[in-house]
């Protein structure tokens, strides 16, 4: 299948940067000074402690920004290279896919590093010392991603149910798919026809819907089928 598909979705979470170093949400190791990232993934948590929330990115920034692309990245943007029409949706915002050389990412839950204004809403690069900086209207500056509660952008949002809905086959990596919408694309993309392949370490929210199981490390298996 993955052989012969003209068109091929991928659908990507924590999992796939797991072997780059990078704490998934879920699981063993998601936690940081005792906060669960879904207390700190709010806008109630930065309205609440702004300060708090911007040092958790800015701990996650150190990470990323040492980590390097493994080789699941790697055979996704090798996997690109051949498909003529392929989407790579991804919920990680560490960008690591792009340094691997994927070109057609859809990143549903922003990129961490872009950083935007909470009160007026624009983009900015530089960047004060404060602990939140603040934007020249005096709002608090927060990291360009998707919080609980916050609309995806919209976008990529279409495009990515575009390319889910008219894939041949969606490969499933990495993910617990407990978060939505970005979860419901496996379903989606199944009940337009797609041939799903699920890789992770163990059954994961959508493991019963998919049509096969590929049960292990990304960055091994990957490589193996591609
Ligand atoms: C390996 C591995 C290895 C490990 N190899 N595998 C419908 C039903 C119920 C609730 C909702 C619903 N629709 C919306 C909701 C509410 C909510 C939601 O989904 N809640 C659920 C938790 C129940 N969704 C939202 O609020 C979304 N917004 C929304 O719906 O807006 C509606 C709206 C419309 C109009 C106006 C306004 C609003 C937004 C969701 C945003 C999610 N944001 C986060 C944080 C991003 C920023 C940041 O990074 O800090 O996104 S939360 C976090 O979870 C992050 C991730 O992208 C996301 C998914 O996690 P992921 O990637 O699956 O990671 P893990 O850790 O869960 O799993 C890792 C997996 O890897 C595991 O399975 C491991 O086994 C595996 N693994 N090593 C292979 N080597
Ligand atoms: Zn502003």
């Amino acid at each position: 299948m993955l052989e012969t598909a003209k068109r091929i979705a991928v659908l990507t979470g924590a999992g796939i940067s797991a072997e780059s170093g990078i704490p998934t949400f879920r699981g063993a190791g998601g936690l940081w000074k005792n906060f669960r990232p879904e207390e700190l993934a709010t806008p109630e948590a930065f309205e609440r402690d702004p300060a708090t929330v911007w040092e958790w990115y800015l701990w996650r920034r150190e990470l990323i920004a040492k980590a390097e692309p493994n080789r699941g990245h790697r055979a996704l943007a090798e996997l690109e290279e051949r498909t003529p029409d392929f989407a790579l949706i991804t919920q990680n915002v560490d960008a690591l896919h792009d340094r691997a050389g994927s070109r057609r990412i859809l990143k549903v839950h922003g990129d961490i590093w872009t950083n935007r204004c909470q009160r007026c809403a624009r983009e900015t690069e530089t960047l004060s010392g404060e602990r939140p900086p603040r934007c020249g209207c005096g709002g608090f500056l927060r990291p360009g991603v998707v919080w609980f509660g916050e609309e995806l952008p919209r976008a990529v949002w279409q495009e990515a149910e575009r390319a889910a809905g008219r894939a041949e086959v969606m490969l499933v990596v990495g993910t617990s798919a407990q978060v939505y919408p970005a979860a419901g694309l496996v379903p989606y993309a199944r009940q337009n026809g797609a041939m799903v392949i699920e890789i992770n370490l163990e059954p994961t929210a959508v493991s019963n819907s998919v049509d096969l199981h590929l049960w292990g490390p990304s960055g091994e298996i990957l490589p193996q089928i591609i």
